[in-house]
């Protein structure tokens, strides 16, 4: 029988194509199989190449509407490109529960080519929820439907972190404005920006390629905005996405609520993006989240956990949970019940920053350019700590 139909039909069968195949590699495979998604039924092709002492192991990738088809032989051509060291692929199995794809130790060790769109679809696929994750979620969705039925987004002026902490256990989002800061978020522009950080490491995009502040910067300086068209999502955006925000930075640009201790490390989000194009597209967190805008203003769509089912959210996913459909073009085709689901909408100024409970979905699009903000998630739940406070 043909092996690809054989991987297409079972998923034993897939990892026993060849007896001699890498065990990691299998367990990548497996991993492919087990997350993989089409539920626009994309087709594409992509060859993997993974090095390991001297040695070359293909897994030539193929998806359509009929499925995915994995082989260790290349047949046909093929429309993308990656190359990584099988210790890399090891990583991202070993840690498929946090493994994020913007971390230097991983993308700087891949080398892709070609339509990226296949990639990124790939990609996709290759991670994993953890039990507390999936709990996390679980929770938000089920219960506090109540608190969910607000129609508005509070504002909260200066709060006390006491009143910030019992505001996310209402489980609704809301905007503080008036933060105590270090620096007035007013003080900032790309040219500070440049003249105070331009020689720091912003961040690592392939094996070959990375850009310090000031590259970034120029290139925001110089670039008109970019044709929607050319713009694809982790490749070729003039957008941070969030990796992590520079050490050298984190003084700057954190409002003076709670301690390092208390959240995750920092992430950047600078950049220029149409607003027709979310600068970040529809996802959840698993944490309660704070965003701190800095420069320009942003739209972000929200919709409670309670509107998961209308969502489309993926069944692969790990530090955060993408959705398949689109909200900005809506394919109500292979997505019908997005046609219900309810939104909230808030439009983010300078100095003010976002809370949202985990589980709230949200898309984040920029009004201005540039657009500058910086994000953390508190690293306990709140509940159990105002518990603990009492
Ligand atoms: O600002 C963005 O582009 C995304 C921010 C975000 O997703 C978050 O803070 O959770
Ligand atoms: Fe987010």
């Amino acid at each position: 029988m043909n092996m690809h139909k054989e991987a297409c039909l079972a998923e034993e069968r897939v990892v026993n194509v060849n007896p001699v195949m890498q065990p990691k590699l299998r367990e990548f495979a497996q991993t492919l199989i087990d997350g993989f998604e089409n539920p626009e039924q994309l087709s594409g092709s992509c060859k993997f190449e993974f090095e390991d002492e001297g040695n070359t192991h293909t897994l030539f990738v193929q998806f359509n509407s009929s499925g995915l088809f994995l082989s260790e032989e290349v047949e046909g051509g093929y429309e993308a490109q990656v190359n990584m060291p099988l210790s890399v692929a090891e990583r991202i199995v070993e840690d498929v529960e946090a493994v994020d794809y913007r971390d230097p130790d991983i993308i700087g060790h891949m080398d892709m080519t070609g339509n990226l769109n296949i990639v990124n679809h790939i990609a996709k696929a290759l991670v994993k929820p953890s039990a507390m994750t999936q709990h996390t979620f679980q929770d938000a969705t089920e219960n506090y439907r109540e608190a969910y039925a607000a129609d508005g987004i509070l504002y909260l002026d200066r709060p006390s972190e006491m009143e910030i902490l019992e505001a996310i256990e209402k489980k609704q989002p809301f905007v503080i404005r008036n933060a105590p800061v270090d620096v007035p978020h007013s003080e900032w522009s790309l040219t500070k920006l440049k003249e105070k950080y331009g020689d720091v490491l912003l961040r690592v995009k392939s094996a070959t390629q990375q850009e310090t502040v000031a590259e970034f910067v120029d290139q925001l300086l110089s670039n008109d905005q970019q044709d929607a068209a050319e713009i694809i999502e982790g490749h070729t955006k003039v957008y941070t996405e969030g990796c992590s925000l520079p050490w050298q930075m984190i003084e700057d640009f954190l409002p003076q609520y709670f301690t390092t201790h208390d959240y995750t490390p920092p992430q950047i989000w600078l950049g220029s993006v149409p607003v027709n194009v979310p600068a970040s597209s529809l996802h959840r967190d698993p944490l309660d989240g704070f965003l701190y805008q800095i420069m320009g203003r942003k739209k972000v769509i929200l919709y409670s956990p309670d509107q998961a089912a209308s969502l489309y959210p993926m069944k692969a996913y790990n530090n955060y949970q993408p959705c398949w459909v689109k909200p900005e073009v809506p394919n109500y085709e292979h997505f019908p019940m997005f046609k219900q689901a309810k939104r909230l909408e808030a439009i983010l100024h300078p100095g003010e920053i976002l809370v949202q409970p985990a589980g709230w979905f949200h898309a984040v699009y920029c009004l201005d350019s540039p657009t500058f903000s910086v994000s953390y998630f508190l690293n306990f739940p709140v509940g159990v700590h105002n518990q603990a406070a009492n």
